[in-house]
């Protein structure tokens, strides 16, 4: 039988949603889940998991550019996966299926101004719904910082767990001159069989710009001994290129042992030693708490190595910010496309326990997107976009990408029209 974490009168229908996973791959946000595994939430809300930590996201500007900015970068990128793949599991106890966000959903959001880091605004937008693409734009005005993606995801079913490979990517620009290519990490989910599911990251991804490459490897517990949620990231300079800069050490620099030790012996690493000359620098630990230098460059106090790189402990840690969401109509309210009022009766519903209702108006809602697209059929229209442009190509992308040999070579991109809700005009 199925885990204890699966309430006794869904066990049947938890049972067969795993069976109809195992002999399924594609588009997994279509299939019919059982209550107790079901979210309150759209995932046109999750790129606010990019900036729950606004610090780190406004430090990127101040760093100096070149190296430094490059691992101010790369803090901040590891700083997010925390709050991407495990916030679920500590607010609602396990991962959980998000609602499947319709066709136009919109989503808006800002984090204030504090300490002269300036705000950061956020806009959602669901850009297809079959396969589901979610386009966001998030920027600090102040700071001269724009990260633009869009995020859609493949899964297949591998020995009792999911795997999830994300399509898409993300670029992060400095005063309109300076690029980084972000690269989006593969998801295992894990404890299907038992009723609560958890994520554990696969693989590896990049950040490539600056003048620098980072390659994280992700590993989880099991793997060489590994602890959960472990990862090794790599800096080592692009051919030709890189600077000799001081890093700043982290805000909450202190010693420490981040774990994860002792499962990197791979040949992969061995010969990236070789080929990067002297100037690699290696940050080890676990993506959910803390990182350590283990080959530091010399920060302005000495030698890094041994130091503190990330830290996002509750209580020590970075502090965890939430996004102040708001309206997108002229009055500031909220539009009937917006998520949470789109969603309203379905989440109500679902966080009481009344999936009679959460049901009825979730079929409310897809029976009117059925008909908009006959009509829009009919019509020979087609929805349009309200925040971003699709295009075919992102030279970004490929000219950054090209560094790491990244496939595929190109990727397209949606890019952000400019037209801010007054909400968000600061
Ligand atoms: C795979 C997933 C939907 C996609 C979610 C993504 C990849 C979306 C982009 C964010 O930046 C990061 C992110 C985090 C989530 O971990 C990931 C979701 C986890 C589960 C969900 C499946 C579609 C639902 C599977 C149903 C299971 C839990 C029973």
């Amino acid at each position: 039988t199925v885990g204890d974490a699966v309430p006794a009168a869904q066990r049947g229908s938890w049972s067969s949603f795993l069976k109809s996973i195992a002999s399924f791959s594609g588009d997994l946000s279509s299939l019919t889940a059982p209550p107790f595994i079901l979210s309150p939430v759209s995932l046109t809300e999750f790129p606010a998991y990019w900036c729950e930590r606004p610090d780190l996201f406004a430090a990127i500007a101040d760093a100096k550019e070149g190296e430094d900015r490059h691992i101010a970068v790369l803090r901040w990128f590891i700083s997010t996966l925390k709050d991407q793949y495990t916030s679920r599991n500590e607010e609602m106890g396990s991962e959980k299926k998000p609602l499947n966000p319709v066709l136009g959903e919109l989503f808006y959001g800002y984090w204030p101004d504090k300490n002269g880091r300036g705000q950061t605004n956020l806009l959602v937008e669901q850009v297809s719904h079959h396969p589901p693409i979610t386009a966001y734009f998030i920027e600090n005005k102040s700071k001269g910082l724009k990260l633009t993606g869009h995020n859609a995801q493949k899964t297949t079913f591998s020995s009792g767990s999911v795997i999830v490979k994300q399509i898409g990517h993300a670029v992060l620009t400095v005063n309109e001159t300076d690029h980084y290519l972000i690269t989006l990490p593969r998801l295992r989910i894990d404890g299907l069989w038992y009723g609560s599911p958890y994520i554990e990251l696969v693989d590896s991804t990049h950040i490539v710009g600056g003048g620098f490459t980072s390659v994280i490897d992700y590993k989880g517990k099991g793997y060489f001994s590994g602890k959960s949620h472990s990862f090794k990231a790599t800096v080592t300079p692009l051919p030709g290129q890189g600077g000799n800069t001081a890093i700043p050490i982290a805000a909450t620099a202190s010693s420490g042992s981040g774990g994860g030790g002792g499962w990197f012996s791979s040949s992969r690493n061995a010969s990236s030693t070789s080929l990067a000359s002297a100037k690699e620098y290696v940050v080890e630990g676990t993506w959910h708490e803390t990182s350590t230098w283990t080959k530091g460059p010399s920060g302005p106090t000495g030698a890094l190595t041994g130091t503190k790189f990330h830290d996002v402990t509750p209580g020590t840690g970075a502090k965890k910010e939430e996004a102040v969401v708001v309206g997108g109509e002229a009055n500031g309210e909220m539009g009937q496309y917006e998520t949470r009022k789109l969603w309203e009766v379905v989440a109500k519903g679902i966080r009481e326990g009344d999936f009679e209702l959460a049901s009825k108006d979730k079929t409310r809602i897809e029976t009117d997107q059925r008909q908009l697209r006959k009509d829009e059929q009919t019509a020979g229209s087609a929805w349009p976009l309200k925040h971003f442009q699709a295009e075919e190509s992102d030279p970004i992308y490929e000219r950054l990408g090209r560094a790491v040999k990244i496939t595929p070579p190109t990727d397209d991109r949606y890019a952000f029209l400019g037209n801010y809700p007054t909400s968000l005009s600061k």
